[in-house]
């Protein structure tokens, strides 16, 4: 399975957004990962309906836009994806998770579930057919600049496992939260192939963005 980055954009400068989707492009990024949070499911607010709009209007990178708002099935509409975009919801904000990820799908778009660190993989059990990806959420939604739950660095091991042996070894796994260099290349190990690379590292100011890039790449070799 390929090893993917997938920056947070929550976590740019906005100010050089443009020179960094340039990047972003000439680093051959696979996805631009787009929190959209409510205020409800989590305690924040982020990127909206616009913000998607423009990047749809401005790059060809998919993206990847993971949704933590309450009943999302009344809001999705709101929001331009199509083909090629991955689309996420928590398993924790809707009654009808089934119909929800059919819905993405009939729009072209790959669906994904998106579980919290205490939310356990059998939750995903009964939609398995209905997924491309499961986001494993490593710190708990909301922030940047979070600490790892360590307990998640299990949860990717027994949910690949779980998915390689119920048949569904093609379904891939996202990890979000403290992607430092150093939990990358565990989570990798671990069985993650979808990388979401925020202020811990590919944002990280340390260094260039295209140093971090580099150096992500090369952690989950
Ligand atoms: C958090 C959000 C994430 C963060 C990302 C930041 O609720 O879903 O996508 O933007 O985790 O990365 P980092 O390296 O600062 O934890
Ligand atoms: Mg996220």
């Amino acid at each position: 399975m390929k090893n993917k980055l997938s920056p947070s954009i929550m976590c740019a400068d906005f100010f050089e957004l443009k020179d960094t989707l340039h990047l972003f492009k000439k680093a051959e990024i696979e996805y631009l990962h787009i929190d959209i949070m409510d205020g409800c499911f989590v305690p924040n607010y982020t990127l909206g309906t616009d913000f998607v709009k423009f990047l749809k209007g401005n790059t060809d990178i998919p993206l990847d836009i993971h949704f933590m708002i309450e009943n999302p099935e009344n809001k999705i509409g709101w929001f331009d994806f199509g083909e090629n975009d991955y689309v996420s919801v928590h398993v924790e904000t809707t009654k009808h998770l089934q119909k929800l990820l059919l819905q993405i799908r009939e729009r072209g778009a790959k669906p994904m579930v998106a579980i919290n660190p205490a939310t356990p993989i059998c939750t995903v059990e009964n939609v398995l057919e209905n997924i491309d990806a499961v986001l494993v959420m490593t710190v708990n939604p909301g922030f940047a600049g979070q600490k790892l739950v360590p307990s998640t660095l299990k949860k990717i091991t027994d949910l690949r496992n779980f998915l390689d042996n119920s048949g569904f070894g093609n379904i891939e796994i996202e990890v979000d939260g403290n992607v430092s260099f150093e939990n990358a290349k565990i989570m990798k190990e671990a069985g993650a192939n979808i990388f979401v690379g925020g202020t811990s590292s590919i944002f990280n100011k340390e260094h260039s963005i295209t140093d971090n890039i580099e150096l992500l790449r090369k952690m989950i070799l």
